[in-house]
């Protein structure tokens, strides 16, 4: 008999391959699309199935690795997928894992399969996107080895080496096909920091270790205060009111973890997860969570005597502002609202979370009456606010009625009234300002001028935002209104464009920009209408003819492809916009046959918000530095 067995390619195999087949044919059905979204998800799903051995208490390192070809190694110190063969498929159990759709967790062993990926079909439909896949399980004193190339196995499993019997774990080395994955797409290090960071923080207890050798980064994360610690990150750079409240409970088989804390910011951080993905649409147990709140501080607000008879109860709203919290559930069985599973649909958790929060909060209050006041306090302050809010919103709503919306006198209108195909260029300062409207093309091309630093809006609040004139301009230029009057189809443009310059200014006011649109206009940002301007770095001039370059690497590339000597160059690095003339601003950033737009999106709310609150919050420090350090790599900033 020879090594490879080929007689168990019979009917049962068959229809295991025509499964995998099926992935390849229709990505989108199993990983969500062929995007970078999706590419990301590849490497997600294989690092879930670590998370879940951990999870189950097995194991406590997870080494994630991107080499230079951009393979991607997982390894972890769990027991091994188990090799045995399965006494009715007549196949190791490993290969069943590696070529059956939805066969993660359900092949014996303790623990069900928790965090799972984002449709949750397993290893399997990774390996059929993959080029090629490569398993190594330590198991039984013995290293096992299979590999396979996309989805079908290349050989038997192998046994490859000894190890101690206590050595155990699963290393898993794939590659991205380009067949599927097309058009240039590779892993971004940020993305996946970020996600890292988050499974550790919901993981207590386990330690991911995350190289990048293609860019020689490295990054470990580990957590001793599981999501008690991403509360206190989070807050780092916030005057925080009180200790963090924290719960961890059990019911019913369902594991509710809860991290409170207030600070004197007015924004609300609260995020939820939901066996470890990060439930961005929320769900039952966000719905818990802020019903129990609510409730326990109305409760305690009455029993301290904080609010009288006479006073209303406090709102939702009211007491959220300053609020930074984790929820973040474990569930045999968790239902998704759809296939993306951003929202948690459980109706049995809504009661749970809020039994566990209105215990544990309650009982916090009642023991720590200095953190009860602060909060009850925050909350009288915010209850204020939105008072004086809805009646100053009330009269710029009845003023602008009355004033027939009139249209700001800094902005230079396009002659079209179609919001198909119009534009509004947001300029940084009058002069670029003026290029811009002599360079641009008037006929769907609007440009709106901003004259310094538009309201630094993290810090402020609604009302106050809502007279600044640079903002207020702005507003009556969209004509969709903000915050809860937001309504996206009184936008009068198709792309709203930020075009600022390449330096540390234009890029704090872009933040700025980018802060207000994400906190007041978010769908705007969420529909695509959001982009920002790339104008060139350099230009290079050479026998009449003339060259842009918007990166360092295509600067040398134009050098080099025209042959002369680097000191023979005619290069001007554009500092900022108004050195350039309106003609050469339209042919580099403006006309759309020649520029490049960046949309802007929100790749995740909790990143957003982190970059925000670190260019604006209170603290000051952290704001210079990251500026600093950032302030070339700022301009490809796609939230
Ligand atoms: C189920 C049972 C057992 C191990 C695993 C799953 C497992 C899967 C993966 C995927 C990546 N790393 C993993 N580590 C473990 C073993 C059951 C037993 O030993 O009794």
């Amino acid at each position: 008999m020879t090594q490879r067995d080929t007689s168990s390619y019979d009917a049962k195999d068959i229809q295991v391959l025509e499964g995998l087949e099926a992935v390849r044919r229709r990505p989108g059905m199993y990983v969500g699309g062929t995007d970078i979204k999706a590419l990301h998800h590849l490497v997600y799903e294989v690092v879930d199935n670590s998370i879940d051995e951990a999870l189950a208490g097995f194991c406590d390192r997870i080494e994630v690795w991107i080499h230079p070809d951009s393979s991607v190694t997982v390894s972890d110190n769990g027991r091994g997928i188990p090799v045995d063969i399965h006494p009715q498929k007549k196949v190791p159990a490993l290969q069943l894992v590696m070529t059956t759709l939805h066969a993660g967790g359900k092949f014996g062993g303790g623990g069900y399969k928790v965090s799972g990926g984002l449709h949750g079909v397993g290893l399997s439909a990774v390996n059929a996107l993959s080029e090629w896949f490569e398993v190594e399980v330590r198991r039984g004193g013995k290293i096992h080895r299979q590999r396979y190339a996309r989805g079908y196995p290349i050989g038997p499993l192998e046994v490859i080496g000894k190890t101690s019997r206590d050595d155990t774990g699963t290393t898993q080395t794939f590659k991205f096909d380009t067949e599927i994955f097309k058009g240039d797409l590779d892993y971004r290090y940020e993305t996946l920091v970020q996600r890292f960071r988050e499974m550790a923080f919901v993981t207590r207890g386990v330690k991911i270790h995350f190289v990048d050798e293609r860019h020689d980064k490295e990054m470990t994360f580990y957590f001793e205060g599981g999501i008690k610690s991403f509360v206190r990150y989070l807050n780092r750079n916030r005057k925080v009111l009180h200790p963090v409240m924290h719960v961890e409970k059990e019911v019913d088989g369902i594991t509710i973890d809860v991290a409170i804390q207030y600070s004197d910011s007015y924004s609300e951080s609260v995020y939820s997860f939901a066996n470890t993905i990060n439930t961005v649409d929320g769900g039952t147990h966000l719905t818990g969570l802020r019903m129990a709140l609510t409730r326990t501080i109305n409760d305690y607000a009455r029993r301290a005597g904080l609010l009288k008879d006479s006073d209303s109860n406090f709102s939702g709203d009211d007491t959220r502002e300053g609020l930074t919290a984790i929820v973040s559930i474990k569930h045999p069985d968790p239902q998704f609202e759809s296939q993306t599973k951003v929202k948690l649909m459980n109706p049995e958790v809504q009661t749970y979370t809020q039994q566990v929060v209105n215990e544990a909060f309650g009982a916090f209050l009642e023991e720590t009456p200095s953190a009860g006041k602060a909060i009850v306090q925050k909350c009288l302050t915010s209850a204020r606010a939105r008072d004086a809010a809805r009646k100053a919103r009330d009269l710029v709503i009845r003023k602008s009625a009355l004033e027939s919306l009139t249209l700001p006198g800094k902005l230079a209108d396009c002659s079209s009234r179609d919001p198909n195909n119009t534009e509004l260029y947001i300029v940084e300062g009058d002069s670029a300002g003026g290029s811009a409207k002599q360079g641009r093309d008037r006929h769907f091309q609007a440009i709106l001028p901003l004259r310094g630093k538009i309201l630094n809006t993290e810090r402020a609040r609604l009302d106050k935002i809502l007279a600044n004139n640079e903002v207020k301009a702005l507003i009556s230029a969209l004509g969709t209104g903000i915050g809860e009057n937001f309504n996206l189809e009184g936008l009068r443009y198709k792309r709203i464009i930020i075009m600022t310059d390449a330096d540390v200014d234009g890029s704090h006011i872009r933040t700025l920009l980018l802060t207000f649109f994400f906190r007041y206009m978010q769908p705007l940002i969420e529909e695509g209408h959001l982009y920002i301007a790339q104008p060139p770095l350099y230009r290079i001039a050479h026998q009449k003819k003339v060259y842009y370059a918007y990166t360092e690497a295509q600067k040398e590339e134009i050098i080099r492809s025209l042959g002369i000597p680097p000191e023979k160059v005619n290069l001007q690095r554009y500092k900022g916009l108004g050195e350039m003339n309106p003609h050469q601003l339209w042919e580099t950033t403006m006309d759309p046959e020649n520029r490049t737009l960046l949309q802007v999106t929100i790749e995740d709310a909790a990143e957003a918000d982190r970059t925000f609150d670190m260019l604006m919050g209170a603290a000051v420090p952290p704001r210079r530095r990251f500026i600093q350090t950032h302030a070339k790599e700022v301009r490809n900033l796609d939230i």
